[in-house]
């Protein structure tokens, strides 16, 4: 099977990255340099209606939006453990992956894409002056999420590949990760998994070519 995935590093799709890795997928990383706007081309908004990544090439049309493609993954890779066989277990994995996308990572945005939600300037330096608080209010509430030492507890899955990835904007956000122990733990962990290095390694040097 032939999956593409449309990338640029340390953004949601470092989480499909991961996943791909984790399940031992062959795929093609297509870069969407996000240095040139190319996100915002009308190639790759033929691929993703509104000009985001990730996107996931699969040989019955391009997927979008973080949750679906680590579904999807784990649905066309059932052996590779990205979720649990048990239904109730697979639904609280992929909770806290859409809570993840729908909320986390939309404070997130509210820093570097304020214009999205508002074109006066004052309004948007609003937006951007309360962001940090409103990820640390985050990290607070998907801490309180966690299990165990990952988001299931004992058995690793999807949803914490999506949670280092969206946990790892926090210092750039103005936080600091040691202030959330177990999400620090979290990261410490996931830094251990070679598939997680495989990917880190990739994007690096995707960057540096
Ligand atoms: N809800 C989407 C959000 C995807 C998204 O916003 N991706 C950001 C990178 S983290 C992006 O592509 N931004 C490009 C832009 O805003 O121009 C998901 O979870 O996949």
């Amino acid at each position: 099977m032939t999956l593409t995935l449309y990338y640029f590093p340390n953004t949601a799709a470092r989480a499909v990255h991961i996943a791909l890795e984790e399940a031992g997928a062959q795929f093609e990383p297509v870069l969407v340099d996000f240095r040139t706007n190319a996100q915002r081309s009308p190639e790759h908004l033929a691929r993703h209606p509104s000009g985001r990544v990730p996107a996931l090439g699969t040989p019955q049309g391009v997927l979008f939006e973080t949750p679906a493609i680590l579904g999807y993954l784990a649905a066309i890779f059932p052996g590779a453990g990205l979720l649990p066989a048990d239904p109730f277990r697979a639904a609280q994995a992929m909770a806290v992956s859409c809570w993840l996308a729908s909320t986390m990572h939309v404070a997130h945005a509210h820093g570097r894409r304020a214009a999205r939600w508002a074109d006066d300037p004052a309004a948007q330096e609003a937006m951007r002056a309360k962001m940090p608080a409103n990820m640390a209010d985050c990290a607070t509430q998907v801490q309180g999420m966690m299990q165990g030492r990952w988001v299931l507890g004992e058995e690793w899955s999807v949803a914490d590949a999506h949670l280092f990835t969206v946990a790892g904007w926090l210092e750039a956000d103005g936080l600091d990760i040691a202030d959330w122990p177990r999400l620090a733990a979290h990261r410490a962990l996931m830094l251990e998994r070679p598939a997680v290095q495989r990917a880190l390694a990739r994007e690096e040097a995707a960057l540096a070519a």
